[in-house]
């Protein structure tokens, strides 16, 4: 991965910047495809995942969102995909690439769960 620089005049916000960057680039970057991926939203929140199951496309993105006030995790119950700690307010997307069921869960929080299921 390269990191780039802001390349626009766009002023900066404060607002947790790394996630503002996160998102826009999740947002904005979808290329302009024939059949353009999806962005899709999960919400962390009272220690649930919301929602709780999500039917994407392959190469849709979805973008997990912490809004607990303590970190949580994104992680694959095959670890077909693992965010690591996501800091609270902090958020963390995943494209998955190949069809399939994937349960997940918190590691941090054995109590939550998830599925999603890639077309
Ligand atoms: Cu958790």
């Amino acid at each position: 991965m390269v990191k780039r620089r802001h390349a626009s005049g766009k002023s900066t916000r404060a607002c947790a910047a790394l996630v503002c960057a996160m998102l826009a680039a999740t947002l904005s970057a979808v290329p302009a495809s024939a059949a353009a991926p999806t962005s899709h939203v999960v919400t962390i929140e009272n220690m649930q995942f919301n929602p709780p199951t999500l039917t994407v496309k392959r190469g849709d993105r979805i973008v997990w969102i912490n809004k607990d006030l303590f970190p949580h995790t994104v992680t694959g119950n095959t670890h077909a995909f693992d965010s690591r700690s996501i800091a609270a307010n902090a958020s963390w997307s995943y494209a998955p690439a190949k069809a399939g069921s994937y349960p997940y869960g918190c590691t941090f929080h054995p109590t939550m769960h998830g599925a999603l299921t890639v077309q």
